[in-house]
Order: C-alpha cells, then sequence, then structure tokens
C-alpha cells in the first residue's frame, strides 16, 4: 500500500452509564476528521471503544447490584449502536476487556519494569474516583461544604496503600524538550500552555497500581496489584494496532498515532503520562494530542439532577443524523466550549440546510428537470462572474484542507458556506427562470455553473454530512468513483449531457 497513513482515535469512554452527548460530539467530530483524510487520499485507521477498567467502574457497578464486567457489557452496546447511528466509519472498537489488551498493557508494563521506570513503594494522598486521577495537596481545596474537591472539581478521598510507581519525575526534561520541539504535538494553544507549565512545575512520580479492589489488568508477577486504570487505557491506543506485535503490519504502518481526539478534562494524561510511559517503554509518542471543548445544554452543565441531560439517541431521532453532526461542527469552534439548544439546533437546520444549500438545489435541479427533461446541459461560454465563482469553488480545498489539519473543522464548514451563499446571490443576480424564453444557452450556462458549484458543496460535506452530501451527488449522479477530494476543482467538473434523476428534497425544514 503506498497511500499516506492517517491513525486517529477517540478517547474511550467510561461505560459506567449511558452515552452522554459529549461522547457523541467526540466520536461524531473525530469521524469528520477521520473521513476527511480518507477523502483526501489517506489510509485512515479510526479507533474509538470503551474504557471498562478502574474504581469507577466498581461503585457504580455496585450500587446497581451488579459486577463492573456486568455493567460494562449492558452499556457497551449502548456506545456502539451511538457510534452507528452518528454514522461513524470507526475500523475497529475497542474494548478494554478484550484478551488482546490485557496482552499489550501486560508488555508495556513489562518494558516499563525493565527500563528500570517501574518500582514499588506505597501512595498516600488524594484521588478523585470521578475523574480516577490523583491530585497533589496544592490542587485540593477545602471547601465549606466540608468535603474536598480535586483540579476539575470532583470530590477527593484519602487514599493509603501498597502500590508501584512509575518514574514519571525523571521524564520531566524529555517532556519540555518534545514539547518544545513539537509545538504541535498539543493543540489548542491554551491546553499546551497549561500543560508545560504544569510539567514546568515539577513532576512526581506516579502510583500505578492498585490493591484495594481486582476490577482491571494484574501487574505482571504480582497479582494482587490491578494496573492504575489510566495506564490500561492510554495503552489503548497501540493495542488496537497490534501491540506488543511491534513486526506486525498494522503496528509498522500506523504506529505512531497522528492524532489523539479527547476532552480538555484529560490532557494531562495524554501530553504528559502516555509519552513519558511511551518514552519508557522505547515506543514513539504520538504526533499530536487535539483537546475539544465541553458541551453544555444553554450554558448549563449537563446533569442528572437538572435534568437538561439530552441523550444522542434522542436528539439523533428529534433532528436526524446529518443535521445533527451538522449543527455541532458548524455551531461550535472546535476546541471551544460550545452551547446548545432546539433553537440553536433548529435555526441551523432550516437556514443553513433547508434554505441555503437546499433550496438552491432543489431550485436548480427542478429546472434542469422541467426546462431540460432532466438532461444536464452543456454550458456555453462562460461570463466573468462564472469563471470567478468557479474559481472559488476550486480554490476551496486548500483552505479546507489547511482547517482540518489545524481540526478547525467550523473553519472549513465557514469556507464552504460562504461558497454557498455566493452561488445564492449568483443564482439570484443571473435569475435563470428569466433567461428560458429570453436566451436559453445563457440559462443553461448558468445552470450548469450551479450544478457543478453544489457537486463541489456537497463533495467536501461528506466529512460533515455524510448521508446528505452522498444524496446530493446522486441527484447530480456523480459516479461513486468520482467523490473523492481529487475530483474537486476542474479535473472533476460535471459533464454535459448527463442524465439526472428526478430532484428530491434534501434538506428538509424542521417544522415544530
Ligand atoms: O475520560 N462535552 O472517559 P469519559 C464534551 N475513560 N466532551 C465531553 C463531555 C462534555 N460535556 N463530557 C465528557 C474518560 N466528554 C476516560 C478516557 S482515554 C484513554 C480514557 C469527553 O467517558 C471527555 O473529555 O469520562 C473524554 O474525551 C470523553 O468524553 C470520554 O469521557
Amino acid at each position: 500500500m503506498t497511500a499516506r497513513k492517517f491513525y486517529i482515535t477517540t478517547a474511550i469512554a467510561y461505560p459506567n452509564g449511558e452515552p452522554h452527548i459529549g461522547h457523541a460530539y467526540e466520536v461524531l467530530a473525530t469521524d469528520a476528521l477521520a473521513r476527511f483524510k480518507r477523502l483526501d487520499g489517506y489510509d485512515v485507521h479510526f479507533l474509538t471503544g470503551t474504557d471498562e477498567h478502574g474504581i469507577k467502574m466498581v461503585q457504580t457497578a455496585a450500587r446497581a447490584g451488579i459486577t463492573a464486567r456486568e455493567l460494562a457489557d449492558r452499556n457497551v452496546p449502548r456506545f456502539q449502536a451511538m457510534a452507528g447511528l452518528l454514522d461513524c466509519s470507526n475500523d475497529d472498537f475497542i474494548r478494554t476487556s478484550e484478551p488482546r489488551h490485557y496482552r499489550a498493557s501486560q508488555a508495556i508494563w513489562e518494558r516499563m519494569l525493565a527500563a528500570g521506570d517501574i518500582y514499588k513503594g506505597s501512595y498516600a494522598g488524594w484521588y478523585s474516583v470521578r475523574d480516577e486521577a490523583y491530585y497533589a495537596e496544592s490542587e485540593t481545596e477545602l471547601r465549606a461544604d466540608g468535603v474536598r474537591y480535586g483540579a476539575q472539581g470532583t470530590p477527593v478521598e484519602w487514599v493509603e496503600e501498597e502500590s508501584y510507581f512509575f518514574r514519571l519525575s525523571a521524564y520531566q526534561d524529555r517532556l519540555l524538550a518534545h514539547y518544545e520541539a513539537h509545538p504541535e504535538f498539543i493543540g489548542p494553544d491554551e491546553r499546551r500552555n497549561e500543560v508545560v507549565s504544569f510539567v514546568k512545575g515539577g513532576l512526581k512520580d506516579l502510583s500505578i497500581s492498585r490493591t484495594t479492589f481486582d476490577w482491571g489488568i494484574p501487574v505482571p508477577g504480582d497479582p494482587k496489584h490491578v494496573m492504575y486504570v489510566w495506564v490500561d487505557a492510554l495503552t489503548n491506543y497501540i493495542t488496537g494496532v497490534g501491540y506488543p506485535d511491534v513486526e506486525s503490519e498494522s503496528f509498522r504502518r500506523y504506529w505512531p498515532a497522528d492524532l489523539h481526539v479527547i476532552g480538555k478534562d484529560i490532557v494531562r494524561f495524554h501530553a504528559v503520562y502516555w509519552p513519558a510511559f511511551l518514552f519508557s517503554a522505547g515506543l514513539e509518542p504520538p504526533k499530536r494530542v487535539f483537546a475539544h471543548g465541553f458541551l453544555f445544554n444553554r450554558g448549563e452543565k449537563m446533569s442528572k439532577s437538572v435534568g437538561n441531560v439530552v441523550d444522542p439517541f434522542s436528539i439523533v431521532e428529534a433532528y436526524g443524523v446529518d443535521p445533527v453532526r451538522f449543527f455541532f461542527l458548524r455551531e461550535v469552534p472546535f476546541g471551544q466550549d460550545g452551547n446548545y439548544s432546539h433553537e440553536a439546533i433548529v435555526n441551523r437546520i432550516n437556514a443553513d440546510l433547508a434554505n441555503d444549500l437546499g433550496n438552491l438545489a432543489q431550485r436548480s435541479l427542478s429546472m434542469i428537470g422541467k426546462n431540460l427533461d432532466g438532461i444536464l446541459p452543456e454550458p456555453g461560454a462562460l461570463s466573468a462572474d462564472d469563471e470567478a465563482i468557479l474559481a472559488a469553488a476550486d480554490g476551496l480545498l486548500p483552505l479546507c484542507r489547511q482547517a482540518f489539519d489545524a481540526q478547525q473543522i467550523h473553519l472549513a464548514l465557514n469556507a464552504v458556506w460562504n461558497l454557498v451563499a455566493e452561488a445564492n446571490r449568483y443564482f439570484a443576480k443571473e435569475e435563470p427562470w428569466r433567461l428560458r424564453k429570453t436566451d436559453p444557452v445563457r440559462m443553461a450556462t448558468v445552470l450548469y455553473v450551479t450544478a457543478e458549484l453544489i457537486r463541489q458543496v456537497a463533495i467536501l460535506s461528506q466529512p460533515a454530512m455524510p448521508g446528505s452530501a452522498a444524496k446530493l451527488l446522486d441527484l447530480l449522479a456523480v459516479p461513486a468513483d468520482r467523490r473523492a477530494f481529487d475530483a474537486l476543482g476542474p479535473s472533476g467538473r460535471l459533464v454535459g449531457g448527463t442524465v439526472l434523476p428526478t430532484p428530491t428534497g434534501v434538506f428538509p425544514r424542521y417544522q415544530e
């Protein structure tokens, strides 16, 4: 295989409950990034999955009167169904309870041990079960309610037990040198700055095993201990490409990962612990970690007690999968926090999709249907305006590529929808419906140019809205092998004389 590769992952979710909108957002955005690269000619490997071990799973299961494994088995199919419902194109779905993942986790442990980076000691300090994270005392605060909270605002508890440690402190300089040499390693910049100042502040060795419960991967040679859940969780990214078989075709081809997409609350694990584990094990770090923001329902954090949890299944049922994907990708600058509400979603559906793109397609294609027997016309001589707007469409790919390579998905969609707006102005100004009698050749040209603009918009919309974009391309009779990005621009122009199917609406208005 000669194509350049692109290995992209999401965080793996804790299946301690039903998937929520934050999980949906992460996987659908990562899917858009993966689809973009595939359409741009890359050999993409896209991994998502579930993070099943740890005390949080044990405690939630105990409350429900079942085992952690039963809890995982109950919820994991919901995460898989959600990815399917959201039309995600993941190549694999990893569960950390799988035998392949036990092998990989024990192998990386052995490598870190052999490197002299693991030693036995005893841990005494603060632990947040909700975050599955250790916090230094200085990162916690005792609040008026008498509860001590950690850096992310979740309660912490005092833990004291025998534990294995990872010599994280030994990697401080190497990590800082890595951030310096690879400024693209962490995005967006604010997250990078946070990580750099955290590491500059000094790294303590990390407790990496627990003895008070047994739902985890046994420490090799000392099964009284299970691995700290984050050691095994992060390892999923290499399990997914065949580790510990480092000579396998898949590992050699795909590792290091090109992009780990995660939420902003778990940057420290990905940008500090993970590269340190990999350095220790003699493996390359991922090329980039990008943290998206958090979603809020009308500015409020979702919580079961507030009753504002919107589940991904009902939101897709209410609006449809592509409108949901499009809304989150266009509305929320990727990397920043975002808000959603019924009104905001309906507004995007009706303005951007039904009016701007949907109407343009419907009006131009039905004119071809009615006036030209459904046969795409040959264009006549092109006017300066025709040339200009076609050139604008032809110039979109480099803009979109640059935006996607920086995970600025919203900027790519902005650029495409600016063209949609221009195309609407063009269509209104040219008034092809008036030309039918006076200048049919000019009418044919305007309809051809409009159809060609829609073709390019549809091709570039595939990462965000795979199903709807495919329908638009069907209406333009674009063959399946002419839908990738190498068909953008003049080389893929629609061919006059092509018989088009009867046009149907692709973007219905949302009616209350
Ligand atoms: O953190 N908005 O799992 P998780 C946007 N198992 N994203 C959100 C969100 C919200 N409201 N809430 C959560 C874990 N997320 C670990 C990851 S990776 C080796 C292990 C994001 O189920 C969150 O930031 O708590 C994370 O990226 C993902 O959802 C899974 O969160």
